[in-house]
């Protein structure tokens, strides 16, 4: 019929190269810009029409985004309607998609729609798909969203093309879309009420406490910089009772320099670009500072990634030593500070807080916090769709992955109660409309950087911790993370949350007898979702251990 031959016709530009497989991963499509991801985001506009039909016409998001990948690269990812990640069975279909010929995507269509969208609700040809979209500032971005509009066109879907945002930015207007007309509305679809519920949830939360000195974002050339200084206009500044924010590496005009920084140096009348790379993921796994950083002895820095939806802090001491405030950090600081709220508002003992980490968290994050803080952990696979769900299982669930991506979920019972508490004491009041606007706060649909960089300095203004303070409340193990390249990686099958290989058989075993050798020792080693190797990582007393111990169990996998 004519949508058959629509999506045949308008997938024409976007050809199939030839010899490659596509896989939808942790983190979506990811590849090269140039290698025929344009037919790739083709097929996702097929899959996210087929996935707002199948779930009665809710708004589903399509993010184009490589992160923190390198500027070249981009990919596309599906989000779901209450703007979490694509549920993992339709990662088939969607994979299924990506690697149909242009001349049989009218039949591969056709026979999603057949075996997906069969009951009579899901009237084919009466009701309209919508879909919402955005990119980043990366320079493929344009070429892409072509091709995305190319096959919702083919298909008459409803879309909005919300240009460049962050990637949580579109999953907050994704679940706008969908709560519009619910008891509990996520909040107004358009940027400015995504900045405007944010800035008056953070004044909210801030009740008159003032944050010392200033906050310095490396924001990673990407998009996060023009966003951090729409967001800004919202906030109160610093002469203000608000915050005092220094945006740096906010350069989007030069897409290339998308996670990187460059610098002129002049010496002897030469003049030479030095390139250096920035950004959250450079900080956490280099364990330093963007280069170019002038920030002075204990003042506050954080780093954004390329799509702003991860967040590391650090700073340095008296010394110029570098002390890196990751994931697990951010993750103790929030649950302490979101269970302190709640035991003063007089509500503790009626919500189940937990925290949600993978086997990346530092070990001794997750003693401080069983043993100090007196929460309950859960460990799940590393991908953000795993910890998002283990979180559900908790009224307030913190969740974050060590490199920085996380959030904390309330769910309805959390709001009922913390909504109707009747309170005791002023104090009480105090803490129940701080934890009433850490809900909106909070971009509960996923990580995101802007988001938990508020809620992050909201807690240390309560606390009035400064970021050694913060540093102070338990100590890292040294710990060491290794990249194993691998004639093939799907022989490591993991179990046990990935804490453990099930195959090849006996390297298992391998890895225990060096842990058992080592004093405080733990390890393990996993395929990698989104690269084609094997990571170790290793954890110990002390740092040689540690890179003792990843050396070996490197070995064992070799
Ligand atoms: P893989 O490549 O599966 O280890 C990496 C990160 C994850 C997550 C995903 C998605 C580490 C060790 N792994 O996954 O935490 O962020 O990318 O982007 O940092
Ligand atoms: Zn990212």
């Amino acid at each position: 019929d004519e949508v058959k031959s629509a999506l045949v016709q308008n997938a024409a530009p976007y050809p199939l190269p030839e010899g490659k497989r596509f896989q939808y991963g942790t983190a979506g499509f990811r590849m090269k810009a140039d290698l025929g991801l344009d037919h790739v985001v083709y097929a996702v506009g097929i899959v996210a029409a087929l996935r707002s039909k199948r779930r009665n016409e809710a708004t589903i998001g399509v993010m184009i985004t490589a992160s923190h990948n390198p500027a070249e690269d981009n990919g596309v990812k599906v989000v779901d309607p209450m703007g979490d990640m694509l549920e993992q069975e339709w990662e088939e279909y969607a994979t299924k998609l990506a690697n149909t010929e242009n001349a049989l995507f009218g039949d591969v269509y056709e026979k999603l729609t057949n075996d997906l969208l069969v009951d009579p609700v899901h009237q084919v040809h009466t009701r309209k798909s919508r879909v919402v979209f955005a990119r980043d500032t990366r320079a493929s971005g344009p070429h892409l969203i072509k091709a995305l509009k190319a096959s919702l066109d083919a298909l008459h879907v409803e879309y909005t093309d919300y240009g460049i945002l962050t990637t949580p930015m579109l999953h907050h207007m994704v679940r706008c879309h969908n709560t519009k007309n619910s008891p509990r509305p996520f909040g107004e679809a358009s940027e400015a009420g995504y900045y405007k519920k944010m800035a008056n949830a953070f004044k909210k939360a801030m009740y008159g406490r003032k944050i010392k000195g200033h906050l310095t974002v490396d924001c990673a050339n990407g998009v996060g910089g023009p966003k951090l200084h729409d967001l800004l206009k919202y906030l109160p500044n610093a002469s203000n009772d608000g915050i005092d924010i220094k945006v740096v590496n906010d350069d989007v005009i030069k897409p290339e320099a998308l996670n990187y920084e460059v610098m002129l140096s002049v010496a002897c009348n030469n003049s030479l670009l030095i390139i250096f790379q920035c950004g959250a993921d450079y900080v956490k796994t280099k364990q330093r500072a963007p280069p170019s950083s002038n920030a002075v002895p204990f003042e506050r820095c954080c780093s954004l990634d390329g799509d702003a939806d991860r967040i590391v802090y650090y700073f340095i001491d008296d010394n110029k030593e570098f002390h890196l405030l990751d994931g697990d950090r951010i993750a103790t600081l929030a649950a302490n500070f979101i269970a302190d709220q709640a035991r003063i508002a007089g509500i503790g003992d009626k919500l189940k807080i937990g925290v949600v980490q993978t086997a990346y968290a530092n070990g001794a994050s997750t003693e401080y916090i069983q043993k100090v803080m007196k929460l309950p952990v859960d460990c799940t696979p590393t991908g953000v769709k795993h910890l998002h769900h283990a979180a559900k299982r908790f009224d307030i669930g913190v969740y974050f992955e060590a490199n920085g991506h996380g959030t904390v979920l309330f769910n309805d019972n959390a709001i009922d109660i913390i909504k109707s508490h009747d309170p005791q004491s002023p104090g009480q009041k105090h803490a129940l409309e701080s934890l009433d606007a850490l809900t909106d706060l909070i971009n509960q649909a996923v990580g995101d950087a802007l988001s938990d960089m508020l809620l992050t300095e909201v807690a240390l203004a309560h606390r009035a911790w400064s970021p050694q303070d913060w540093m102070n409340t338990y100590i890292d193990l040294p710990n060491k993370l290794v990249r194993v390249v691998v004639p093939d990686r799907n022989v490591f099958k993991a179990v046990d949350a990935e804490r453990r290989l099930e195959s090849p058989a006996g390297a298992q075993a391998r890895i225990d007898h060096y842990v058992n050798l080592t004093n405080r020792g733990r390890a393990f080693a996993r395929a990698s979702g989104t690269e084609d190797a094997v990571r170790v990582y290793a954890e110990a007393h002390s740092a040689r251990d540690a890179e003792k111990l990843a050396n070996q169990v490197a070995e064992v996998v070799e």
